[in-house]
């Protein structure tokens, strides 16, 4: 990924990113794929705040359904899908890695990982949470969410978010060793557990899909919730200072 200067998923970074997904997926020589960074320090920011902001309902409508679609086709691919988290990544990005089958983060105290939409004055929705429950369980999702925690990558390792930890230069290294041992593993043996393991969750997004961008809208389009955002993207520029 490599949308400066954050990788936030805007509406083009997704289209692009869903583009290129179909295309790996359909290109049957291509067995796994390594999500990971070309912008220094930072994963992904998530969700482009912009996008959320001061925009029509048509357009959060267009951009929650993108979002939801990125989510399912990651969380559902046929390929192997390996998160070489190699910088920050909260919120939306935290999602993208959490959908990945394996996590491997760089050991750097000062990269975050997690679900913080709390702090922003936002709800994470349901599929985002039933997403953390699959990965880390119910009790650490539920103090997770609540307090919008972000992790340091050794408190992310400690508690599953991420499975393994390993020096920053070692981190592609050991994305691909890892790549081997799933390949190793015949892919449609491995492709119908998979799905056994996450069709329920992405059948609850899918059979509520339309109530959840509706919800999305309302929710977003609320006075308080653009002005909590609003002071947040200050907040950002003032911490810059
Ligand atoms: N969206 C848009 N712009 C962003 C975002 C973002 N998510 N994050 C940062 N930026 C912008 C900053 O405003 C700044 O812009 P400018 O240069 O114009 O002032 C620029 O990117 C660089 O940012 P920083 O100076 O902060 O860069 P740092 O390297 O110091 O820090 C971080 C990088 C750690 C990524 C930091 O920017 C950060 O914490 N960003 C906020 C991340 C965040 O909280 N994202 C949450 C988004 S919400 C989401 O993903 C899920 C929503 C769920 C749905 C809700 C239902 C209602």
């Amino acid at each position: 990924m490599q949308n400066h200067p954050v990788n936030s998923l805007s509406m083009d970074f997704l289209t692009e990113f869903l583009i290129n997904l179909e295309k790996l997926e359909n290109d049957r020589s291509c067995r796994g794929i390594i999500l990971t960074s070309g912008v220094p320090k930072i994963f992904s920011a998530g969700l482009d705040i912009m996008e959320m902001c001061g925009k029509s309902a048509e357009h959060y409508a267009e951009f929650w359904r993108a979002v939801q679609e990125m989510w399912l086709r990651l969380y559902q691919s046929n390929m192997v899908t390996i998160a070489a988290i190699n910088g920050s990544s909260p919120a939306g990005g935290c999602l993208m890695a959490m959908s990945c089958d394996y996590r491997i983060m760089a050991e750097n105290p000062k990269y975050s990982i997690g679900l913080n939409e709390t702090r922003l004055g936002i709800v994470a929705p349901f599929w985002f949470k039933d997403t953390m429950v699959n990965t880390i369980g119910n009790r650490a999702t539920e103090s997770s969410l609540e307090l919008g925690l972000s992790y340091s990558s050794p408190e992310a390792h400690k508690i599953g978010l991420v499975d393994q930890l390993v020096p920053e230069e070692k981190l592609q290294s050991t994305a691909a060793a890892v790549m081997s041992q799933w390949l190793a593993i015949p892919d449609h043996a491995r492709q119908i557990t998979k799905s056994m393991m996450r069709k329920p969750t992405v059948d609850r997004l899918l059979a509520h899909r339309e109530a959840d961008i509706q919800n999305f809208v309302s929710f977003i389009s609320k006075d308080s919730i653009q002005k909590s955002l609003q002071m947040y993207m200050e907040m950002l520029k003032q911490k810059r200072g």
